[in-house]
């Protein structure tokens, strides 16, 4: 089904590292009635004001890219936070959407959907076959809510909903705060300032062998606009990049890209999280649907945007 290009779609959390690049993949396309608001005009904790917004706009079709996101770090320790507020924010989008009859919605949930142990890769039907990694339990379960409110309301109320898993993301407007972001964006600005000060050392955190997959955010855009336009079922869908690699790994690769030549220590009072979460992704790439960003050259792009924005 072709989205005509006319049509009002809401980007919520289009300030974001996936919203931002679904808004930019819009307008590429040709898309003339996007939506988005940033959290001082419109606080998607307050279901009276989303309400109100989707009163007004009157969105046909909505992208739910909103959610309190973290790293490892912030996920352990405000597990009371991650629940409650991504509770709140997706109930409020998602029932939201089904009371003012929008077309069609996208929610985006996580990979660390799937438990902790599970076989990998991780296939769509391994939700909820055993228990989560805790260190990011509460994000899961929220996760694991809005795939089902909009698997219920599917069923109930015949509502087009549809869920994307996608794997750890990285790429233009992450975030890069070295207490609450993820890996990725924590060890470009940690091996940048190292560089610059000509710090000996770089010290990152954990053991450094769990095993994680990286999907640049331009490539989930196209996924996101691919399943909006193609996809239409109760079953949510993996999207990944199709390979994993060790943190140690990723972190020598970071080292090369931006050119420090000191030492890497790994801190193993940091918690390493799940051992490994590698998605099984065939189900998207045999709709037709293919990454087009390799690591490397992603970790490029990602490096030039820390510096246009706070290098
Ligand atoms: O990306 P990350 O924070 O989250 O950490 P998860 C991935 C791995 O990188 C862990 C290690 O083993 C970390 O110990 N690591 C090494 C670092 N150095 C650093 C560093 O400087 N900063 C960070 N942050 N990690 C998150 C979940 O899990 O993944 C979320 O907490 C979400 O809920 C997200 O699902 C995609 O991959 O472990």
């Amino acid at each position: 089904m072709e989205i005509p290009r006319d049509s009002p779609i809401y980007i919520a959390g289009h300030r974001g590292l996936v919203g931002s690049a679904i808004w930019r993949k819009l307008q590429q396309l040709g898309f003339t009635h996007l939506l988005g608001r940033t959290r001082a005009e419109l606080n998607l904790l307050n279901a009276a004001a989303v309400r109100e917004f989707y009163d007004r706009e009157k969105p046909v079709y909505v992208f739910v890219a909103a959610a309190k996101v973290g790293g490892i770090l912030a996920n352990s320790q405000q597990p009371a936070a991650f629940l409650y507020e991504n509770l709140l924010i997706q109930n409020n989008l998602i029932h939201g959407a089904y009371e003012h009859g929008v077309k069609k919605l996208l929610f985006l949930g996580s990979s660390c959907i799937y438990p902790k142990l599970a076989p990998q890769p991780l296939k769509e039907d391994y939700m909820l076959s055993g228990p989560l990694e805790l260190t990011n339990e509460s994000y899961a379960i929220a996760k694991i809510a809005g795939i089902k409110l909009c698997a219920a309301l599917r069923r109930q109320y015949g509502c087009d909903f549809i869920s994307a898993m996608p794997t750890n993301m990285y790429g233009a407007n992450d975030n890069y705060d070295l207490q609450t972001s993820h890996v990725l964006p924590a060890l470009i600005r940690k091996f940048h300032q190292a560089k610059a000060a000509s710090a000996p050392t770089v010290t990152c955190w954990g053991s450094g062998t769990p095993l994680r997959e990286f999907l640049h955010s331009d490539d989930l855009a196209e996924a996101c606009f691919f399943l909006m336009e193609n996809y239409s079922a109760e079953q949510f869908i993996n999207v990944g990049y199709g390979s994993d690699i060790s943190i140690r790994n990723l972190a020598a690769l970071i080292q090369k890209v931006i050119g420090y030549q000191g030492e890497i220590i790994w801190d193993h009072s940091k918690p390493d999280g799940t051992p490994r979460k590698l998605l099984d992704s065939s189900r998207i790439f045999e709709l037709g649907w293919r990454p087009k960003i390799d690591l490397e050259k992603g970790i490029r792009l990602a490096y030039d945007d820390f510096r246009d924005h706070c290098g």
